[in-house]
């Protein structure tokens, strides 16, 4: 290969942190947010060694199709629903995401909608920036407590977990479902029981859904499972949208078969149903779980050491931390 190698990282990052690139690459990055349809994503992708790229880009066989340089793809996430791990293992192109760095600031982030919903406030901040507030009713906002009450946990994954740590200081019982069981260690680590999914829809008072989305989960919180539930519990959603199905959720908070939710995520996002918009049990937030300072610059310094590692540089050379396909580096050894 001639000269550097190209990265180019699709969305506004930390120049900071992507300057650690420059030694070693021709660096090009985005300066404003955008969705680049699938032509345009294969023809920004074609000419590149390595490309940074968030979650709103879809990345598949036809995008990396004309690519013959491409070596890695890093996503700017711990969810990879965005691309195509098998077409992209195909082609030789490894593919890496961002566990880990994440899960506290997103555990935290549930913890405020979870309470969120439980005491109204959303609802109550509206009220009260409208002018609505002349005295306070003793029984007006009456909410949930969550001592006592039993924290449902659905994908028991490094976030699911991050979430159950916290129950503790809630005096909470928690359990939780899981494709397989976790080990006792981790049980025992997050105080949380192992149940089966339909134990956990009808003990849960609050419902936390922190699996990721894949091809077998999809509304894995329909109607039936939401029929299931406690007229009283409370559904936070930070995983992904498309794991709940928003008009059936939109229909039992309607009806009052459900107290309330709390959602980060969204089917169809940045489009929201516009049912649940008209609702106030529901507070809406537009995918910020993982927003804070710290850990968005860890995210992008991830993305940054595995782009790095992969052509053979850094503290990692050579075995990139977070790769999701691994068994791209045996077929396809570093240059
Ligand atoms: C996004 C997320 O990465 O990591 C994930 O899977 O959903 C978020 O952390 C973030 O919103 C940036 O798009």
């Amino acid at each position: 290969m001639t000269g550097k190698p190209r990265v180019w990282i699709s969305r506004p990052t930390f120049p900071d942190i992507v300057a650690r690139l420059e030694p070693h690459f021709e660096v090009t990055a985005e300066a404003e947010e955008s969705v680049f349809a699938p032509a345009e994503l294969a023809s920004r992708l074609a000419p590149l060694g390595a490309a940074i790229v968030g979650l709103n880009q879809r990345i598949g066989a036809a995008e990396v199709a004309n690519a013959p340089c491409l070596r890695i793809v890093a996503n700017l996430a711990v969810g990879y629903d965005n691309l195509d791990i098998a077409a992209l293992t195909a082609r030789g192109i490894a593919a890496s995401h961002t566990p880990d760095v994440l899960s506290e600031s997103v555990a935290d982030f549930t913890w405020a909608l979870l309470l969120g919903a439980a005491r109204h406030m959303g609802a109550a901040e509206r009220w009260l920036r409208a002018g609505h507030w002349r005295a306070n009713g003793f029984k007006d906002w009456l909410g949930l407590d969550t001592r006592g009450r039993t924290l449902g946990i659905l994908g028991m994954g490094r976030i699911g977990q991050a979430v159950a740590r916290r129950a503790a200081g809630f005096g909470m019982r928690v359990v939780y479902h899981n494709r397989s069981r976790q080990p006792a260690s981790i049980e025992a680590g997050c105080a949380a029981s192992y149940v089966d999914k339909s134990t956990l829809l009808a003990e849960s008072d609050f419902l936390v859904l922190a699996l990721p989305l894949s091809a077998g989960n999809r509304h894995a919180i329909g109607a039936a499972e939401l029929a299931r539930m406690k007229p009283t519990a409370v559904l936070v959603n930070i995983a992904r949208g498309g794991i709940v199905d928003d008009a059936a959720l939109a229909a039992a908070l309607a009806q009052g078969r459900l107290a309330a939710a709390a959602l980060d995520v969204f089917e169809g996002e940045p489009d929201v149903h516009p049912a649940l918009l008209a609702l106030d049990n529901v507070i809406l937030s537009p995918h910020i779980a993982s927003a804070t300072w710290d850990t968005r610059r860890a995210m992008t310094a991830l993305a940054v050491d595995n782009v790095l590692a992969l052509f053979g540089h850094g503290q990692h050379a050579g075995q990139p931390p977070s790769l999701l396909n691994p068994e791209v580096l045996a077929s396809r050894p570093a240059p």
